[in-house]
């Protein structure tokens, strides 16, 4: 009953049925964690705030000089339970604390919607130009899609975040895309729900081109900015 309790204070619907399926050694291991585990997600929000904060800055400095905002929108995410539980276990590695710290890298997550291409390089610049920061990983989608025509440029970086006792460097994901990047993205990931598709293949030729199509309004949309900026239309 006690460890139901705990359970159920902690964790959603979704996880608590993980959970009961879970070995009892398993389970006996996960409780022992609680409580750093909560302590290690609260670190994981305080480094997201760290980099909006950072993002946010950016933001107004730009728009003050050039009038427009290059940041359409930044949604963030702390990962779930049960999805941190679902990689861990997919990617076999042993549940622990340390291990989600050490082996996750997107447990903190910021995705940045921008308005142009050329917005994400340059905030995407300017931010790892931050001497606070640590560039873990860069990688670009955008220059090298996935075959599938996913696109944005994704970014691992380690930020500190200033707790009570101690400096600790946290790592989180910043995916950053355009509008027709996130629109494409979207509707590609809900479409991968449904899993008994009749005719995947056919499906992710037709996700393919939508791809290609909307990569070529991104750049010709930075055209018609770039000729109106220089007064050549
Ligand atoms: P969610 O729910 O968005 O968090 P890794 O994360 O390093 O183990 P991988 O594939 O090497 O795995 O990382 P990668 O390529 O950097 O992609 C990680 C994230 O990018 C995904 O997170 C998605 O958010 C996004 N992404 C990558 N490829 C696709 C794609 O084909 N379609 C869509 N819609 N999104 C994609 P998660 O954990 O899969 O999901």
């Amino acid at each position: 009953m006690k460890e139901k309790t705990e359970v159920i204070d902690i964790f959603g619907e979704q996880e608590i049925e993980m959970f009961q399926h879970m070995s009892k050694e398993r389970k006996a291991r996960m409780l022992g964690k609680v409580q750093p585990f909560m302590t290690l997600l609260m670190q994981y929000r305080c480094a997201i705030r760290e980099i909006e904060t950072k993002l946010n800055v950016l933001n107004e400095e730009f728009s003050l000089a050039h009038e427009r905002n290059p940041i359409e929108s930044i949604k963030s995410r702390v990962k779930e339970p049960a999805s941190i539980i679902e990689k861990m276990e997919r990617k076999g590695y042993e549940l622990s604390v340390e291990n989600i710290e050490d082996k996750l890298h997107d447990v903190a997550g910021i995705r940045v919607i921008c308005s142009f291409v050329e917005d994400i390089y340059y905030l995407a610049d300017m931010l790892t130009a931050q001497d606070d920061l640590v560039v873990l990983q860069v990688k670009d989608y955008i220059k090298n899609p996935k075959p599938n025509g996913y696109r944005s440029l994704h970014l691992i970086i380690q930020i500190p975040i200033f707790l009570s006792n101690q400096k600790k460097y946290m790592q989180v994901e910043v995916q950053f895309r355009t509008i027709a990047m996130d629109f494409w993205a979207s509707l590609d990931h809900k479409m991968k729900y449904k899993k008994d598709l009749k005719n995947p293949e056919k499906i992710a030729v037709e996700l393919k081109k939508c791809a290609d199509i909307i990569s070529a309004v991104d750049i010709r949309m930075q055209e018609i900015r770039n000729m109106i900026e220089e007064g050549v239309i």
